[in-house]
């Protein structure tokens, strides 16, 4: 039998084809060799380094699942190793690859036109140019259907859309070229998608203010969308999706990415604490890892790391079949959030006052993985998408 490997427990490397394997190995060693040495002062700084997006689209890991358009074109797992790989690091350092590769160029890629799929998807596979998702505004989070930013034809400007509104929350705002904003549509009062490039914004119709002092995902930059009669191309309109639709489909790929990742803030939460149990002595010179409730801690969540992993890798299979159901991706999203924010809760204690200390990384994925268990709906969301699909019931209003 295959001899038990506490880093892959139920061996789900054999699930994965040669091609992925290499990706993986890939996407790890950039993850590790680049960015973890950045990631302490970028948290502490609250800094985003822009050319991270740059260095990982050189390597092909941007929109990575996406075919043509100097993309790799690889499998839903493929994709989702990276995703693991980079939220290994540090989940804001995720949360800004999610938002270009799923939320924008996925968005793209499913609802755009020809030639936006042309003008855009290059230059953000390079990342060379980065996307923000604007979905949430301050007084409609979960609701977003209730949503009141409006695009309106233009007064003055023909061919061209006014769009009014304030979004809040989004990722990678501060500093993208194209804002992929949901607005209703006063012609049919539906809900449409727009790419808004900020370099054609006049002065004043468009303000993408930090939201600074953040006590999680610090490596990631969060700010907010204002709109002033921002005039838009009516060219820079998704042509055919209507209604939530739209954002959904884009939050089905970042959902899954992110039951991916939180698996690598977790597997990396584990061997941090293995390694301090191990070296830390108490009482007659035991190491930690010695004593049962320490053990029982690092089983818990080497247990709970594996059944995601393999529960992701599946949904991933499917996904490349065309055959994942919304409600499969809201359960593994729903379920690697919370076990990965619980057990990491959990481990953090057998750093003891140490744990306290920035420098040993804990208490910074603690911190990340409450807000991955908040974005891209909220657990709670999650529970009641599946409460309806199980029950046939809405609970929602
Ligand atoms: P509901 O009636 O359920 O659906 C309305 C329309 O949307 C369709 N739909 C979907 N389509 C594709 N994929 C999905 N997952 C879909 N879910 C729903 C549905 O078929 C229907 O279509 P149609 O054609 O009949 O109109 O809508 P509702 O208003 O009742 O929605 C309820 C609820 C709570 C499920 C939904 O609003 C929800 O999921 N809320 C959570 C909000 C959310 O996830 N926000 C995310 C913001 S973006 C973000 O957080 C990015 S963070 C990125 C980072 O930094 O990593
Ligand atoms: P609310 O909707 O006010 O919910 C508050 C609480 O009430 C939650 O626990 C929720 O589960 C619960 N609740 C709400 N309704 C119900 C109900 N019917 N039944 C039971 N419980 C309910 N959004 C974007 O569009 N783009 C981004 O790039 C983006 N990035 C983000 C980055 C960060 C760092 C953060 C923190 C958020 C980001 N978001 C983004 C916003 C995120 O998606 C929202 O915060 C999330 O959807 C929850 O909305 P809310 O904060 O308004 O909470």
């Amino acid at each position: 039998p295959q001899a038990f490997d506490w880093q892959d427990p139920l061996g789900s490397n054999n699930l994965l084809t040669e091609e992925e394997l290499a990706i993986s190995e890939t996407a790890e060693s950039y993850c590790q060799e680049r960015m973890l040495p950045r990631v302490l002062d970028a948290y502490r700084d609250e800094h985003y380094d822009k050319k991270i997006l740059e260095e990982m689209g050189e390597l092909g890991l941007l929109g990575a699942t996406i075919k043509g358009y100097g993309c790799a074109g690889v499998s839903n797992v493929a994709s989702g190793l990276i995703t693991r790989a980079v939220e290994r690091v540090d989940s804001g350092y995720r949360s800004g690859m999610s938002v270009q590769s799923s939320l924008v160029m996925g968005g793209i890629d499913e609802f755009g036109t020809q030639e936006q799929k042309e003008k855009f998807l290059p230059m953000m596979a390079k990342g060379k140019m980065l996307g923000a998702f604007g979905l949430t505004e301050p007084n409609h989070g979960s609701d977003p259907g209730s949503m009141e930013t409006t695009a309106k034809p233009h007064p003055t400007k023909k061919g061209y859309l006014s769009i009014s509104g304030a979004k809040t929350w989004i990722t990678n705002s501060p500093i993208s070229d194209v804002l992929l904003v949901w607005a209703k549509y006063s012609e049919t009062g539906k809900i449409r998608g727009f790419l808004v490039e900020r370099s054609q914004c006049p002065p004043g119709t468009l303000e993408t203010p930090a939201i600074k002092n953040k006590n999680g995902l610090r490596a990631s930059l969060t700010g907010m969308i204002q709109l002033d009669e921002c005039p838009v191309p009516e060219a820079n309109m998704f042509p055919d999706v209507e209604g939530l639709r739209g954002p959904f489909t884009c939050l089905n790929g970042a959902r899954y990415g992110i039951a991916w990742g939180t698996m690598g803030a977790l597997e990396d939460c584990i061997s941090r604490a293995r390694t301090y149990a191990l070296e830390r002595k108490q009482f007659k010179g035991n190491p930690l890892a010695k004593y049962q409730l320490v053990q029982k801690k690092l089983a818990d969540a080497t247990t709970d790391a594996a059944f995601g992993i393999l529960a992701a890798i599946q949904v991933g299979r499917l996904k490349d079949a065309g055959q994942a159901a919304p409600e499969m991706i809201s359960m593994i999203k729903r379920q690697n959030c919370d076990r990965a924010l619980h057990n990491a809760r959990v481990l953090q204690e057998i750093f003891g006052g140490n744990a306290v200390s920035d420098e040993y990384g804990i208490g910074r994925h603690v911190a990340n993985l409450f807000v991955t268990q908040t974005y891209e709906g909220q657990s709670d969301i999650h529970s009641l998408i599946l409460g309806r699909a199980i029950t046939g019931l809405q609970a929602f209003v």
